[in-house]
């Protein structure tokens, strides 16, 4: 499985620049000055990935850290919410309907989140934070770098899911 790959998003804003100009590329203009903006500010941001069950988000996800961290499976899960961010090391962190949470290793993610280990959500589940070393130099721009990628990839194999 490939590496997710590092971008500096103060030299892409640069590039993107020189390319707007070079092109006269004027509508592209506010979105690069909100580039600007974010590059210049150390404010992190959530990227959420929506999708109807089974849409492939996991899989997507996993592809994206480079492990088979989160639960893929052909039938639906339970609808817990995951938030991915880095750590140091790898661990999960339940937290639970009535406040309280716990500590888990990343391996017993599926416990939580499948409808077979936890059916109906029997487990007060509210939402799974997990923390992976992988995630320290993912930036929200590779994730649009790889929808590119995907669409451009779909754009040539329009038979290929
Ligand atoms: N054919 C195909 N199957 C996929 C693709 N991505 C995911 N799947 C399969 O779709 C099913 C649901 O995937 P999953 O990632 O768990 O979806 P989620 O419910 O949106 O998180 C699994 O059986 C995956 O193996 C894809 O790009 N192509
Ligand atoms: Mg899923």
């Amino acid at each position: 499985m490939s590496k997710p790959f590092a971008i500096n998003i103060i030299e892409l804003t640069i590039l993107l620049k020189e390319l707007s100009a070079r092109f006269k590329l004027d509508s592209l203009r506010q979105e690069i000055s909100a580039c600007e903006s974010f590059a210049s500010s150390p404010t992190k941001i959530d990227i959420a990935v929506f999708g109807r069950f089974k849409a492939g988000k996991s899989s997507f996800l996993n592809h994206l850290i480079g492990r088979p961290v989160l639960p893929v499976a052909a039938v639906p899960l339970t609808a817990v919410i995951t938030r991915l961010r880095y750590g140091p090391n790898d661990r999960a962190i339940v937290e639970f309907l009535h406040g309280q949470s716990q500590e888990i290793p990343i391996t017993q993610i599926k416990e939580y989140v499948t409808e077979k280990e936890n059916p109906a959500n029997q487990k007060n589940v509210a939402a799974i934070t997990v923390e992976l070393p992988q995630l320290k130099d993912l930036s929200p721009l590779e994730f649009c770098r790889y929808s590119w990628r995907r669409k451009r990839f779909h754009a040539q194999h329009p038979n290929n899911p």
